[in-house]
């Protein structure tokens, strides 16, 4: 047997992607609530939207998501019938602390995670929590500028304190911010950042990111403090690159690459920054808030476990007129030993396997793999029913790899969780096109549809997967 008995399978989702009720319950807007579907998306995600204003006349994704927040029950069961040992969600700040800086929290929020753990634990699930995914009431953008004011640790703290004493006993596994190093590639979605006209932006994202170190620190220190048994990750959206071509200009342009993610976790899970991160800052003017406590409470507070999500393999070349492709929107040269998915993703397994070597080496921590999934254009029949035999196909590789990775290479890995297990909205594209469920969800583009789920073809493949612990693909 390859993988551990406790192995936590599973699957995952966040909150302003599945949840939708934006309004319902005493929920304050977030910034995900004023991105639209389609070309605009990437303007705003990008911290150059017009305004912070919810638009009036249309519904964005975010605010209907596949409405969880009335589904739950529905949908867990479903998960549960699966066999799901864990199941990743988030939770939308703006619920708990509508507008950030509250004085007090919302009741009617902290009940609502609470009775969604609850039922999570009816059928065995360990909840996997999210603290913030995307997520930014849009009131401490406005009032504060996102995570660039320092202020936003406090309340980041506050947030955590209420978390960790109100789910103590019904949450152990925690993650503090979602793809933490997306802060640099959508910095509104990352750190609730917009930008002026001419603005540093470079020293904002990465003053932001600083910001959120301290912050993750924080909650792994407040974590431990409340419950020992709490167990906290960091998260990273992950993919090794690799260099076009054995130049070692190419090589260099890879490592460079790499680094520029690595910096996050080589915070979170060694406790410092990086030496080529501090000259890197040195030579780009970059001028960050570090201070004594600062370095102290880093040190003193990594991670018990390092996450990541990873749905393809990256490449760089010294060269800037070689082509490029999508990749979960790090633009990344187009590896021509690969094929892609309809969005350009490239696909690649053993890539899976190299990510994780890497990560494991570097950081000698547990890996949790909480993101990895094929996102395709479903045809469902008149029943609902979808044959995703290309979904199976992506997993089941993605699958071996990452047993490879346990099996033969000795990596210690603590669980694996599908991407969107249920259809819910991309965050890339706003649209409900772009599916990666186990469960096909009745809803278009154009917000119809009756909501009502049902089982692909891959939903009785992942619950044989997970009752035979990966020895049946
Ligand atoms: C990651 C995000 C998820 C998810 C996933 C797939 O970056 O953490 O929120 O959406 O990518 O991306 P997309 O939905 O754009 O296909």
């Amino acid at each position: 047997m390859s993988l551990p008995e406790n192995f936590l399978w599973g699957g995952a989702t966040a909150a302003n992607q599945c949840e939708g009720a934006y309004n319902v319950d005493g929920r304050g807007l977030a910034n995900v609530d004023i991105c639209p579907a389609g070309k605009d998306r990437f303007k705003v995600m990008l911290g150059h939207g017009e305004t912070l204003e919810p638009d009036t006349e249309h519904v964005y994704p975010a605010m209907e998501g596949i409405d969880f927040y009335h589904h739950y029950k529905e949908d867990i069961a479903l998960l549960g019938e699966m066999g799901f040992k864990t199941f990743r969600l988030s939770i939308a700040w703006s619920r708990i602390f509508p507008n950030g800086d509250d004085a007090e929290p919302n009741e009617a929020g902290l009940q609502f995670y609470e009775n969604v753990f609850k039922e999570c634990h009816k059928y065995g699930i360990e909840p996997l929590v999210t603290i913030t995914h995307f997520d930014c009431p849009i009131h401490l953008t406005k009032e504060y500028g996102g995570w660039k004011n320092r202020k936003l640790i406090e309340f980041y703290k506050k947030l955590v304190t209420v978390l960790f004493t109100r789910y103590k006993g019904l949450v152990k596994y925690w993650l503090t911010f979602n793809e933490i190093n997306m802060i640099l590639h959508l910095p509104f979605m990352g750190a609730g950042l917009v930008f002026k006209d001419g603005e540093n932006e470079i020293q904002a994202k990465y003053l932001a990111a600083h910001h959120e170190l301290v912050a993750s620190a924080e909650a792994t220190r407040i974590a431990h403090e409340i419950d020992p048994e709490n167990k906290v990750g960091c998260m990273l959206a992950a993919g090794q690159t690799y260099p076009y071509s054995c130049a070692p200009e190419d090589v260099w342009k890879a490592m460079g690459k790499d680094r520029e993610n690595y910096f996050f976790i080589d915070v979170q899970a060694r406790g410092e920054y990086p030496a080529y991160a501090k000259k890197f800052f040195e030579r780009e003017g970059i001028q960050l808030d570090i201070t004594e406590e600062d370095e102290k409470l880093l040190k003193e507070n990594t991670v018990d476990f390092v996450s990541f999500s990873y749905y393809s393999s990256r490449c760089a070349s010294a060269d800037a007129s070689v082509d490029t492709t999508d990749g979960n929107v790090f633009a990344t040269v187009k590896n021509p030993y690969l094929k892609a998915s309809e969005w350009g993703w490239q696909i690649d397994p053993l890539g899976l396997r190299i990510t994780m070597n890497a990560l494991y080496d570097r950081y000698q921590k547990p890996l949790f793999i909480v993101e990895n999934g094929l996102g395709a254009v479903d045809q469902p029949d008149e029943n609902g029913y979808v044959e995703d035999d290309y979904r199976i196909e992506y997993l089941k590789a993605h699958i071996l790899a990452m047993m490879d990775a346990v099996e033969i290479d000795g990596v210690e890995i603590m669980g694996y969780t599908s991407w969107g297990c249920i259809d819910l909205v991309s965050a890339s594209t706003g649209e409900m096109k772009k599916r990666y469920g186990f469960i096909y969800v009745d809803k278009d583009d154009n917000g119809k549809g009756t909501l009502r789920r049902t089982k692909k073809k891959s939903f009785d493949w992942y619950k044989t997967v997970i009752e035979t612990n990966g020895q049946c693909l």
